[in-house]
């Protein structure tokens, strides 16, 4: 198992752009610790963004999958510890895997991955969970199916928050942004971050 499968998704909602979409793209292709980075952009559709992961991860192999999504509200990068056994419907939630785990911590270090990310200048924290929606989806739906595998693969999620150039474009409300290329050398930095922890 080698290499790394980096996901994004495509913007959603009010959002012209995603900055997650952007550094996937950016990182695509790039050689970090030796391994080389696989990107694939995810559409915000519950179902259609397992449809494309987890075939990927059966066809690369990597030794990490980490995905990334925004949250605008998120002031820094959220490196999250937790993905629920839940998903938002029309006027409620329910379990993402009927009589699946109610939460599965993320295959990386939380706390080292987020100290990692501020020791290049890039601000950010652990975070306790990745919500309810796509992002927390994703998350959950990849460590199921790694802990199904029975495997010792690493996999997290990463939030990030508005970038620049977004904020911009939503009329720079009360939302906190970071430039894209900080982001990115955030992103870039925890990937070392985790594969450097194996070895
Ligand atoms: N953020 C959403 C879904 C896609 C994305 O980039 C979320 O936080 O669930």
């Amino acid at each position: 198992m080698h290499g790394v499968l980096l996901t994004g998704f495509v913007p959603f909602g009010d959002f012209s752009l995603n900055p997650s979409q952007q550094i996937a793209e950016a990182l695509h292709g790039e050689r970090i610790e030796g391994h080389r980075v696989e990107s694939l952009v995810l559409p915000v559709e519950f179902g259609l963004d397992v449809e494309s992961v987890l075939p990927a991860i059966e066809q690369i192999q990597p030794h990490l999958v980490l995905s990334l999504g925004l949250a605008a509200r998120a002031p820094c990068l959220w490196v999250e510890r937790i993905a629920l056994n839940l998903r938002r419907v029309d006027g409620g939630e329910r379990p993402i895997i009927e009589r699946g785990p109610a939460a599965y911590f993320a295959r990386l270090e939380a706390e080292s991955v987020a100290s990692a990310i501020r020791a290049v200048d890039v601000p950010a924290v652990a975070h306790v969970y990745a919500g309810n929606y796509l992002c927390n989806h994703i998350m959950y739906r990849v460590l199921h199916h790694l802990s199904r595998e029975g495997d010792t693969r690493r996999a997290g999620f990463i939030h990030l928050p508005q970038s620049s150039a977004l904020a911009i474009d939503m009329g720079c409300d009360q939302s906190p942004s970071l430039p894209l290329e900080q982001m990115e050398i955030g992103v870039r930095a925890a990937i070392a971050s985790v594969l450097c922890s194996e070895t």
